[in-house]
């Protein structure tokens, strides 16, 4: 057991888990960043629910949610972790695993604080129904990307994070990699959506994505809906077109926005320390 507020300590630990050889393409890590996008995502500006306060996703109506499917296994890979450091709470271990994941994987150091708090009043979870569906275009990406409080440009930069992973068929029905080095944090994902020739492929379980068969790493590589869906809104595009050239910008935006979305809902003091820890309003500890 560490000192407790020993972060440093929390981080070695995500780090030297990440090696994960009969997981997927070998690293936990793409699984980690989506839980802790998960564990945010659901945050709404207008009402100050949702965010990664409270870690919801460890009941069912949070974590039965088909959006989060599949993110069981994360959550597994940092039970470990938790047991040595039972002081930390899971909604810090999810967030700093999605940071230290990124980190770890040749992305930016985002800058992350601690303090969140598991307590969470689960007769007001956050309606399912927050995440994204990927079948849909871009009114739907603002829509709920708006209600969380995010400009174009970040959620451009926060798309990059597709370049990490994979969809797998059984968790949300769609297949494959969107890049042909999924552990490698880059800016190919936008890269290959600006130069190659993406064809419609409509799959056995009849779901809809893109495709090109990569001749180099001999695959197909995919996107989403929603991912094309940058292409094709002009707003959208224009920051397509600047992170598509200009590793080190979307690194930096791409930084910033994430830790804007792992701070979604905390409040802090001038310290930092997290002020909103124990009263209760509109569904999680606000
Ligand atoms: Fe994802 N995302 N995401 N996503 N996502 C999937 C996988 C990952 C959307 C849909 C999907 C973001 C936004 C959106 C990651 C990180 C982020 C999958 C495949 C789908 C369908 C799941 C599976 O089958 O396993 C949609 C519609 C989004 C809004 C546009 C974020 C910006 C890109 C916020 C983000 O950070 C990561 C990482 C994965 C890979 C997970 C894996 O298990 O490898």
């Amino acid at each position: 057991m560490s000192k407790v507020g020993d972060y440093e300590a929390v981080k070695a630990d995500i780090a030297s888990l990440l090696h994960q050889p009969e997981y997927d393409d070998g690293s936990a890590g793409p699984v980690l960043v989506r839980l802790a996008w998960h564990s945010a995502g659901t945050y709404d500006h207008a009402t100050d629910t949702g965010g990664s306060n409270g870690a919801g996703m460890r009941y069912e109506a949070e974590g039965g949610d088909p959006a989060n499917a599949g993110l069981q296994h994360a959550r597994v890979f940092l039970e470990p972790v938790k047991e040595k450091h039972p002081w930390v709470t899971y909604a810090d271990l999810w967030t700093l695993a999605g940071v230290v994941a990124v980190k770890e994987m040749g992305g930016p150091q985002i800058s992350w604080k601690g303090g969140r708090t598991d307590y969470v009043d689960d007769s007001k979870l956050p309606p399912r129904g927050r995440l994204p569906d990927a079948a849909q275009g871009a009114d739907h990406i603002r829509w709920i990307f708006y209600r969380m409080g995010f400009s174009d440009q970040e959620i451009v930069a926060l798309s990059g994070a597709h370049n990490l992973g994979r969809c797998h068929s059984d968790r949300s029905g769609f297949e494959g990699a969107w890049v042909n080095n999924p552990t490698r944090f880059s800016n190919t994902y936008f890269k290959l959506m600006l130069t190659r020739n993406w064809k419609e492929k409509t799959l056995a379980n009849g779901i809809r994505q893109f495709v090109y068969y990569d001749e180099d790493a001999g695959e197909e590589l995919m996107m989403l809906p929603t991912d094309l869906a940058l292409l094709s809104d002009p707003s959208f595009r224009y920051w397509v077109e600047i992170y598509a050239k200009d590793r080190e910008v979307f690194f930096a935006d791409f930084a910033r926005a994430f830790d804007k979305l792992m701070e979604l809902g905390i409040q802090r003091d001038a310290s930092g320390k997290v002020v909103n820890t124990d009263n209760i309003k509109g569904g999680y500890l606000s």
